[in-house]
């Protein structure tokens, strides 16, 4: 397969069609904070089972676009030790005893370079492959990646990660008003809420794909196999 032919995969609204040249993998926040037994997302009291199911579809997604050599992006949502990007009203909201910078059960909750905000071992990012730390939940606000994709020429990006109706909803957004072009497998995002999953899918290939295309791994893969 040449990596300027143009690959068709299965998809809602309709058939996505991408250049594999110019489409990333871009896997968003799957850190150890929110995944893990013992992290952030758990303490809060929330039900880490409902990502963890990512972690194999995302493992084996990964792997076959690495072998193709096709560009990798990924994401970790995070603050600066110094919380200097951390907005007040981020880190005061839920009113929790707990919140973002402070000592949590992997180091500090959402800290670059703490045990917790890194990304989990099995989708652990490669020697290439871009790591974006974003201070919000929207890959592009405040990160170089436009900058990188514009450099790259990455036009289309396939999405996964977590959570659904979060960080990957609002990086799909972002990428829409940027001019670009995102495929969404639901099998490799996941939100802690089943019915924000659903709906958060419905919400991006509604009206003929007003944000974008959803699918499953399993097109993507027979598509490019
Ligand atoms: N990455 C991401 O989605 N961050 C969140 O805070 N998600 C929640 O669902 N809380």
């Amino acid at each position: 397969m040449k990596t300027n032919e143009t690959i068709s995969v299965e998809a809602e609204p309709y058939d996505f069609e991408f250049v594999p040249a110019t489409c990333a993998l871009l896997i968003i926040d799957m850190q150890r904070d929110f995944l893990e037994s013992g992290g952030f997302g758990e303490m809060l009291g929330n039900d880490i089972s409902q990502l963890r199911r990512t972690i194999e579809p995302n493992r084996v997604l990964l792997a076959a676009w690495r072998a193709k050599g096709w560009p990798v992006l990924h994401t970790r949502e995070g603050h600066r030790p110094d919380l200097g990007c951390l907005p007040p009203a981020k880190k005061i909201r839920g009113r929790s005893l707990t919140t973002i910078g402070d000592k949590g059960p992997m180091g500090r909750i959402l800290v670059r370079g703490e045990a917790g905000h890194d990304i989990i071992p099995e989708l652990y990012p490669a020697f290439g492959e871009a790591v974006i730390d974003k201070p919000g939940k929207g890959a592009f606000w405040a990160t170089d990646l436009h900058a990188i994709m514009q450099n790259r020429g990455i036009k289309q990006l396939i999405v996964t990660g977590v959570t659904t109706e979060v960080c990957v909803n609002t990086t799909v957004r972002e990428a829409n008003d940027r001019g670009y072009d995102c495929l969404v497998p639901e099998d490799c995002v996941g939100s802690y809420f089943p019915e924000f999953h659903d709906m958060g899918l419905k919400m991006i290939k509604a009206q003929g794909g007003i944000f974008g295309w959803v699918s499953h791994s399993k097109h993507v893969l027979s598509a490019i196999k």
